[in-house]
């Protein structure tokens, strides 16, 4: 009896290292078996909402960090710098006067919910009301404002930095968020952009306008097997188009997906 229960635990042993040596052939060595793409990264709120970033130095929007966060240049358009200053880094005084001579306030509050937000501004820019990148905690929403000066609109931009050389899928959706109708509210238009080396990028997706009208009110992308090197910073752009008013943007998703096997 005792060497039968032996040969069973021997047999049963057998089959469970077989069936694992069959696994990992399956998952790693058999050429027709695509392992699934694996989702890489997810802009969230949260990204938006933390102040410190998650890479090493603990500043947000810095080099180190997954997602950073940018505005065009009025004058010297296809170029970005990046929003400079956390509004959670403000103080209550701040946030409800603004920085005097700089940025008006109260921070915020021409957005749907000004004490739920956050997000990234840029310390010159006068209008903190609005002009960012916004994380509403109240409603679990990505919001864009389109970056003014006087009357100028600039497009906001927000960067993944590529963890390692490979292919991509790229994926988002936006929304306008306020519909009017008529001139001069000419909608808004995305791209996708990636470096091609000494600062500059080429356009690897673009789509709009929408809203406002002139297209639907928002829209879905999806761009495949994009080839991306390591340190990359991937771009999607908002574009306010000729005319800021009524643009602000909600992002509904942005998914960055390995395509190909990272062995
Ligand atoms: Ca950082
Ligand atoms: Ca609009
Ligand atoms: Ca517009």
């Amino acid at each position: 009896m005792k060497r039968y229960l032996q040969f069973v635990l021997l047999l049963a042993a057998h089959s469970i290292v077989a069936l694992a040596v069959h696994l990992h052939a399956y998952a790693h060595d058999d050429p027709t078996v695509k392992a699934p793409p694996r989702v890489v990264a997810e802009l969230r709120p949260a990204d938006i909402a933390n102040p410190k970033g998650d890479g090493p130095d603990g500043k947000g929007n810095t080099e180190d960090d997954t997602w950073q966060f940018w505005f065009e240049l009025i004058h010297a358009k296809g170029k970005f710098a990046r929003l400079s200053l956390h509004t959670a880094e403000l103080s209550a005084q701040q946030r409800k006067d603004g920085i005097k001579k700089k940025v008006r306030g109260p921070i915020a509050n021409m957005l749907p919910h000004p004490t739920d937000t956050e997000g990234w501004i840029y310390h010159r820019d006068w209008d903190g009301r609005f002009d960012g990148i916004w994380a509403d905690r109240k409603t679990a929403a990505i919001l864009v404002h389109p970056y003014t000066e006087k009357t100028d609109p600039g497009s906001l931009a927000i960067t993944y930095k590529v963890p390692a050389s490979g292919r991509y899928h790229i994926a988002g959706a936006i929304t306008d968020l306020q519909v009017a109708k008529g001139k001069p509210h000419d909608g808004v238009r995305w791209r996708v952009e990636k470096p091609l080396g000494t600062g500059r990028y080429e356009v690897i997706g673009t789509g709009g306008p929408i809203g406002d009208d002139v297209g639907p009110n928002a829209t879905q992308f999806g761009l495949r097997n994009v080839a991306l090197q390591q340190g990359d910073l991937l771009r999607l752009v908002i574009d306010p188009g000729r005319w800021w008013g009524t643009d602000l943007t909600r992002i509904d998703y942005h998914k960055i997906e390995r395509a190909d096997d990272p062995k």
